[in-house]
């Protein structure tokens, strides 16, 4: 047996409703693309419902027939499926690829496949530029020049990477070179020091120690060498003298340059970018009398330019008489007016945080005990953690029911006292990841609620609810009194789900009236709320959690993607609850 998830089983129906929708058959595509539709909502992973019932219960889905159900059998029992693999072999060509060029679908793939071979985006644009598709039948030239465009965009927005995910190894890289002897500087500038959610590709500067030219160029030749050998690089591009350029295994492109000592600064702000900020910061240099670019700012005396300052990124913004910008927020959307006002809020701090309101343990999905998160959280600095597993609707998840979570404050009581007795100073406390359910109702009972330190709910099904019923879901959750806060709002999952649709403005002054607060999950593909939605809480007076969501001890590690979203939403110390007292949380509790 092979634990395939219903998201998965639904994206194979898709693909041969597709592939039957290419072969000209009626009926049977919107047969499958039905019966994708139904398991994508279902509450019920359809692998436990296999195994309670077999192929019987799999026929009681809705939308499952017995022919769709045996094939979900198949992909469950051998984790392949032949009919697929039969259909894919009549159109050999990548699917995904073309069907993300707007205006493409089944009928025209097949079509461009069958006169003109085309089976992935390579093909399509080869096609294009020789003017080929302009000739096909029920195509022409604007249609050409739409697909041309398409391609243009789903270049530029496929081939990112998750900043979490990459980011142990683009450090790897960063103190790499930094214990280069050669190397004075080394860090990585661009999206990733602005901590945005995706990351294009990473941007490396360094300085080398050696002041004499002659000396310094051997050792930037030794560093340029060093960093193109590296065991990660697949491919080079460019192996320069100031400039080196190679593909990662994991397709990540880095650049790396050397810059002079003198104009670290001034580089380090342009390669950091944004490209939005940049150009606006060069304006209000021009208007102040200088010049600013990637090597530092300069006067303009008479036909001259006397180099003013590079050497730091501080010295530049100060001299332009404006305030430090922090990376995160350097993105053109208001900052640098603020700066130049003195009027910048201070953003959390990366360790400003005291306690982490929603936790996983072994009682449902996570990895550890209740004890062993909490040694855990202790070692990342924390003063406080909420245990807040699943309940019993997600029963994937081995969620809690009315007797098992009672039976779960006991253990948290044990630990507390356990801790105590070793006179640390640390709070377990007891909570819930409620599941709301499709009509806004919750999992558990109002007299458990009502006992619990800390109550969370979030919504695990029915992602693809209508925006006015969504949204009036989770209002009518939120409106719960016992209810504190909201997990993961949105849902997203980065490169994966869309957000469910909401009225997020609807949302946030609702929580602004019943004092809910609204959660920033650190997880690195969800960052759940974003950084706009962020900014708007911060603007409305809505108090937000950064938290880990963590299902195994090393989690909280990821606490600071949290911090990076909080900060790229502008919010302060004074917006995130868990940046404070556990006094002071629970005396903000308490006034709801
Ligand atoms: P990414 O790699 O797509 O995640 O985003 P960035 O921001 O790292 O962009 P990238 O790698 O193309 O360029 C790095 C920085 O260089 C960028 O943040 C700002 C600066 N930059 C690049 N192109 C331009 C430009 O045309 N004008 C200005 N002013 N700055 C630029
Ligand atoms: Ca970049
Ligand atoms: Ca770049
Ligand atoms: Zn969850």
């Amino acid at each position: 047996m092979k634990e395939i998830s219903n998201q998965e089983i639904a994206q194979i129906l898709k693909e041969i409703s597709i592939l039957l929708e290419m072969q000209d058959i009626e009926f049977k595509p919107r047969a499958y693309e039905k019966a994708a539709l139904a398991i994508e909502s279902l509450s019920e992973n359809v692998f436990d419902i296999y195994q309670k019932g077999g192929l019987k219960f799999l026929e009681e889905i809705p939308g499952v027939g017995k022919a769709i159900a045996q094939k979900i059998e198949e992909l469950l029992k051998t984790g392949k499926l032949k009919y697929l693999e039969d259909l894919k072999k009549q159109t050999p060509v990548n699917l995904k690829e073309l069907l993300q060029i707007e205006g493409l679908g089944p009928k025209s793939i097949k079509k461009l496949y069958q006169k003109l071979g085309i089976k992935n985006l390579v093909d399509l644009e080869k096609a294009a530029r020789k003017n080929l598709i302009a000739q096909l039948e029920g195509f022409g030239e604007k249609s050409q020049q739409k697909i041309l465009k398409a391609i243009e965009f789903a270049r530029k927005s496929s081939g990112r990477f998750i900043l979490g995910f990459i980011a142990p190894l683009a450090e790897k890289i960063e103190h790499r070179l930094l214990e280069l002897k050669e190397v004075d500087k080394a860090i990585i500038a661009g999206s990733f020091r602005r901590r945005k959610e995706t990351i294009g590709d990473l941007d490396i500067l360094v300085t080398v120690k050696e002041k004499n030219l002659n000396k310094a160029k051997k050792h930037i030749k030794k560093i340029m060498d060093f960093f193109v050998k590296m065991p990660e690089v697949q491919y080079v591009y460019a192996h320069g003298e100031t400039k080196s350029a190679v593909k990662l295994l994991n397709g990540l492109d880095v650049d790396l340059r050397v810059v002079s000592q003198d104009s670290y600064g001034a580089a380090l702000n342009y390669f950091t970018g944004s490209k939005e900020h940049n150009v606006a910061l060069r304006q209000i240099a021009l208007k102040k009398g200088y010049k600013l670019n990637e090597y530092g700012l300069f006067k303009k005396i008479g036909s001259k330019e006397k180099f003013i300052a590079g050497k730091t990124e501080e010295e530049i913004y100060e001299i332009l008489g404006m305030q430090y910008i922090p990376p995160e927020i350097r993105e053109n959307t208001g900052e640098i007016e603020l700066a130049l006002k003195n009027k910048l809020p201070k953003l959390i701090d990366y360790n400003d945080l005291l306690g982490d309101l929603q936790v996983q343990t072994n009682w449902s999905d996570g990895s550890a005990s209740i004890e062993e998160m909490t040694r855990s959280a202790l070692k990342f600095g924390l003063k406080y953690i909420v245990i807040t597993d699943h309940t019993k609707h997600l029963s994937v998840a081995n969620g809690l029911d009315e007797e098992r979570i009672q039976k779960q404050w006991q253990e948290i009581e044990k630990v507390n006292l356990k801790l105590k007795s070793e006179g640390i100073d640390f709070k377990i406390l007891k909570g819930t990841e409620c599941d709301i359910l499709r009509d806004g109702s919750l999992d558990l009972p109002d007299k458990i609620l009502e006992k619990l330190d800390i109550v969370g709910v979030s919504i695990h099904s029915y992602f693809n609810l209508n925006k006015k019923e969504q949204t009036n879901r989770i209002i009518k959750a939120i409106s719960n009194p016992n209810v504190d806060i909201l997990f993961h709002p949105t849902c997203r999952i980065i490169q994966k789900r869309e957000e469910i649709q909401i009225d997020i403005d609807k949302i946030i002054e609702i929580a602004q009236k019943k004092g809910v607060i609204l959660e920033i999950d650190a997880y690195p593909d969800r960052l759940d709320l974003k950084n706009e939605y962020i900014r708007k809480c911060v603007e409305a007076g809505v108090k937000l959690s950064i938290d880990s969501d963590a299902h195994s001890p090393e989690h909280f590690n990821i606490l600071k993607y949290g911090i990076a979203e909080a900060r790229r939403g502008w919010a302060s110390k004074k917006d995130i609850i868990n940046a404070w007292s556990l006094e002071n949380v629970f005396d903000f509790l308490k006034k709801k």
